[in-house]
């Protein structure tokens, strides 16, 4: 999964992509290198961030749903917690929610998701992103991120979304200690065990900021790292934004797992 922020204030490729020309050639770049979903955000979620308005939600987002109507090369994954944002994307061709709330945002979130036959990200997240990496602590975080998202689970089969599309992500970074992602990304194996694919996404995050003392700019062998060691772990879907580095290191990892 390639990501693509059409924000102003991402951590790693904010006002990269605010013109919708270089939002839609970074989509044909994402779908060129090889991966197989590209996630669309407007609204960034790192730790700090300022929460964005429908309005402002959608006119950011406008230009590049509009550019993907009748025929994206890829399939087109929202990043959004609210559901007329969902809806608006969905019009225009995505298949897949992904929501760092996990539907717990947006009443609504879940029910759009079923009636339009979508396929729905599960995210944990401790708080919120203005306040989410304020001490956060846990007794087991493992099993609290599990048992987070399987009463998520079941509160999107309750809203009508068939469980083959649902999918659960510990949602590394948010409102998580360095060790508590590390805890995470080695027992991912606990995760994998609820029965659905499950996503990580660890690209360019803080976390290789406090391991390794790397800047933003510095943190792709850190991911491409982590990001092998979850799938081998049991992750089915890698949130990246290095996508031609990250294929070809999945191309290594398959060759030598070959079979498995
Ligand atoms: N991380 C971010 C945003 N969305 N979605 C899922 N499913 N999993 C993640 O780990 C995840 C996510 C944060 O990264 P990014 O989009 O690069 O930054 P920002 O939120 O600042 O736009």
């Amino acid at each position: 999964m390639g990501v693509l922020n059409v924000t102003p204030d991402s951590f790693s490729d904010g006002g990269e992509f605010l013109d919708p020309s270089a939002a839609l050639a970074r989509l044909g770049e994402i779908a060129a290198a090889g991966a197989v979903i590209c996630d669309i955000g407007a609204e960034s979620t790192r730790p700090g961030s300022e929460p964005v308005g429908e309005t402002e939600e959608l006119r950011r987002l406008a230009p590049v749903l509009g550019g993907i109507v009748g025929g994206a090369p890829l399939a087109i994954s929202i990043d959004t917690t609210k559901a007329s944002v969902a809806s608006a994307a969905l019009d225009a061709g995505a298949v897949l929610v992904n929501d760092v709330t996990a539907g717990r945002g947006d009443p609504d979130l879940l029910s759009v998701v079923a009636d339009r036959g979508a396929a729905v990200c599960l995210v944990h997240m401790r708080g919120e992103p203005q306040t989410m990496q304020h001490e956060p602590r846990y007794a087991d975080v493992v099993a609290e991120v599990r048992a987070f998202l399987e009463e998520r689970l079941a509160a999107a089969v309750a809203a009508g979304v068939p469980e083959e599309r649902v999918l659960v992500d510990p949602g590394i970074g948010f409102g998580k200690r360095l060790e508590d992602n590390l805890t995470l990304l080695r027992e991912l194996p606990v995760l994998a065990a609820i029965g659905r694919p499950v996503v990580v996404g660890v690209s360019r995050k803080s976390m290789f900021g406090r391991l390794l003392g790397r800047e933003v700019d510095r943190r792709m062998a850190g991911s491409l790292a982590a990001g092998l060691l979850a799938v081998d772990a049991g992750a089915a879907v890698l949130r990246v934004h290095d996508v031609p580095e990250t294929v070809d290191a999945l191309g290594v990892w398959r060759a030598v797992r070959g079979g498995r």
